[in-house]
């Protein structure tokens, strides 16, 4: 016999199994969880030693490489102040120029030694450091501009290296070592910075400036292809190879009144290159690349043959160069020496 309370039961129990089955039918789809990520243990694998490369009597290393280990042992012997070991890194005929202010140059290894030795007597602990060197080889040639540091123990100066070197037997060496210490501009003790193109030729209107603000604002940057660039463009991206140097250097002071030209020496032939020349008081001035100054040279033949004795001179007035091109032939240009 079954009682309204078993009914009401059995209907709760019955009301309670549909209610399930249709939420489990019907429950909303929830994202599966991802399962946890196992992470796997990978052993290092066991160093295998590089072979060190030897090179065959045939094979050249690359010569930039041979370059700067031949600064890196210039500055470890200048440091461990070792004379005779110093001295091997010049060529017998080697000259080591400052050109702060007022020039002094010394020429041949004996007279060198003599500077270095006064140096080290006068300093016991005088280092250097030198970095950031940049290397252009031109055949037998190199040259490398790069920023020093001569630090003792009262105070550090920071300068500049322009460095030639030569090979011989086979074995790179200093033959000019041309040391230029920062020093503010003679006619401001502040270098304008110029945020437009506008505004760097109405600013940097001498050499000194111009120089300052290229060496510290522009980079030298090799190219594969021959690309010769208005002053425009060198001065808003900020790099060039030596013709984009020669180009800048030359408007910004050409737009200053100054007789100033990019100077193709040689640069039919593999081991061209473009400077910034200017004329000042009858004689030839150079803003190299990173706005080195070098000269006084008496004449333009002079100029030309102290970067490629004999090798061709071309000028090119850098307001006419006004496109990118390839071929700096077809720019408008002067042939001064073919
Ligand atoms: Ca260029």
């Amino acid at each position: 016999m079954t009682t309204k309370w078993q009914i009401l039961v059995i209907i709760i129990i019955t009301l309670a199994v549909i209610g399930g089955l249709a939420f489990y039918v019907f429950q909303p789809q929830l994202p599966k969880p991802s399962p946890t990520p196992t992470f796997t243990f990978i052993p290092t694998p066991t160093q295998t030693p590089t072979p060190t490369p030897t090179l065959s009597p045939t094979e050249t290393p690359n010569e930039e490489a041979r370059i700067k280990e031949l600064l890196e042992s210039y500055v470890r012997l200048y440091n461990g102040h070792s004379l005779d070991d110093l001295m091997t890194c010049f060529t017998e005929d080697a000259v080591v120029k400052e050109t702060n202010g007022e020039e002094r140059v010394w020429t041949g290894t004996r007279n060198i030694k003599a500077r270095y030795s006064a140096a080290f007597k006068n300093y016991p602990e005088v280092r250097i450091n030198v970095s950031e060197p940049i290397v252009h080889i031109v055949g037998g040639m190199a040259e490398a501009n790069c920023l020093y540091d001569w630090i003792t123990a009262k105070a550090t100066v920071k300068g500049a290296y322009f460095i030639k070197f030569i090979k011989i037997d086979d074995a790179w060496r200093i033959s000019l070592l041309e040391i230029r210490t920062s020093r503010p501009p003679a006619s401001s003790n502040i270098t304008p910075t110029p945020r437009t193109f506008d505004e760097a030729v109405k600013s940097l209107n001498t050499p000194e400036l111009v120089s300052a603000f290229v060496h510290n604002n522009i980079h030298y940057r090799a190219e594969t292809v021959n690309e010769y660039v208005p002053a425009r463009i060198v001065f808003e991206r900020k790099y060039d190879d030596c013709n984009g140097f020669a180009t800048l250097q030359a408007y910004l002071l050409r737009a200053n009144g100054y007789d100033a030209w990019n100077v193709g020496i040689a640069i039919e032939t593999a081991t061209g290159h473009n400077v910034c020349g200017y004329k000042h008081d009858g004689v030839w001035w150079v803003l190299d690349v990173e706005g080195a100054k070098k000269g006084p040279f008496n004449s333009l033949d002079e100029l030309g043959d102290y970067y490629v004795r004999g090798g061709s001179i071309i000028l090119f007035n850098p307001l006419d160069i006004r496109y990118v091109s390839n071929n700096p032939f077809a720019l408008p240009h002067t042939v001064f020496r073919k």
